[in-house]
């Protein structure tokens, strides 16, 4: 029979759990990813005793145990100049630009007016520049490829159409104007593992066959929805074009530290890092820890080859 999930949980986990933070919190979750300086720097969503989210750095050499958790949020919603983060700042991606010379985190900025897509710069994670909201709500999961394409920036994010949330691609000169906008990845309706919504997940990656995008899936159910992960590949010169998308999920909620918590049932998929020749996947977990799966980039693409469609 074949192997349903293509990742590998680590023995450790949950990696990081609420208690493993230097200061109260009821839930930590869905963290961005990426080498720095030698060692893994995640930017972890943290849920605090009010119930609103803001985003702190934490190292580990490892990448799996022995992380150094800041006392201090690095994006959080106390700036009275920016009202669309008021409710909290969740969910971050992150990517190094090259041309740049910085990293750039997408997160989603949250506020009575819905949840839109805002972005910040950083070099040393101690600081950051908030360009503020990018993209109007409602709209999520947004993550910046690793270069140009076509002397433009590409970011994926999801907007919530009605009842609609697919996977679109954006374009920008400057990081701060986005447009062009153009569907790749559709919720798939119907009894489908991917029918009720996705939405984008880690950063793209870059591979001989193309850009591996790596999302999450969800289904509605009579318990509530299940979380899901889900593969695609994109053209590298044009990833308008879909090469393929894998028709089956490949990681699911099956651990009882991601089938029960703050929201039961979810493996949300945000951050990798390649490690040793693997690729380790950050997720949160029920929404209330955080997870680390491993895999190859091989056997993925290898997947999407077979079975993809
Ligand atoms: O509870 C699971 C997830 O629900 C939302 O997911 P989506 O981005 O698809 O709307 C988000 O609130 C996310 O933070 C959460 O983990």
């Amino acid at each position: 029979m074949l192997e349903h999930e293509l990742f590998t949980r680590v023995p450790e986990n949950p990696i990081i759990k609420p208690s493993d933070l230097p200061y109260p919190c009821d839930c930590v979750c869905n963290p961005a990813a990426h080498l720095v300086d030698g060692e893994v720097l995640l930017l972890l969503r943290v849920i605090d005793q009010e119930g609103g989210s803001h985003i702190t750095v934490a190292r580990s050499q490892s990448g799996v145990t022995d992380w150094r958790i800041e006392h201090q949020p690095l994006l959080a919603p106390t700036d009275r100049n920016l009202p669309y983060e008021v409710y909290g700042c969740e969910d971050p991606r992150l990517t190094w630009l090259e041309d740049r010379q910085e990293y750039v985190i997408t997160y989603t900025g949250y506020s009575p007016l819905g949840a839109g897509i805002c972005i910040a710069t950083t070099t040393d994670f101690k600081t950051a520049q908030r360009f503020g909201l990018v993209i109007a709500p409602n709209n999520k999961d947004a993550a910046i490829f690793p270069r140009q394409i076509k002397g433009k920036y590409w970011m994926l994010h999801r907007p919530a159409l009605g009842d609609m949330e697919h996977i679109w691609l954006a374009e920008s000169e400057d990081l701060v104007h986005w447009g062009r906008p153009w569907m790749i990845i559709e919720e798939r309706g119907g009894p489908w593992w991917d029918g009720l919504k996705v939405g984008g997940g880690p950063t793209p990656i870059e591979t001989r066959d193309g850009w591996l995008i790596i999302f999450h899936g969800v289904k509605g159910t009579a318990h509530g929805p299940i979380y899901r992960v889900g593969l695609a590949l994109l053209d590298l010169d044009d990833p308008r074009k879909v090469i393929r998308r894998l028709p089956r999920w490949v990681f699911g909620p099956k651990a009882p530290y991601e089938a029960t918590g703050f929201i039961p049932g979810v493996v949300f998929p945000t951050g990798t890092v390649m490690m040793n020749g693997d690729l380790y996947l950050y997720y949160g977990a029920a929404d209330t820890r955080v997870g680390l799966a491993k895999t190859k980039v091989q056997t993925l693409l290898t997947a999407l080859k077979d079975e993809g469609k």
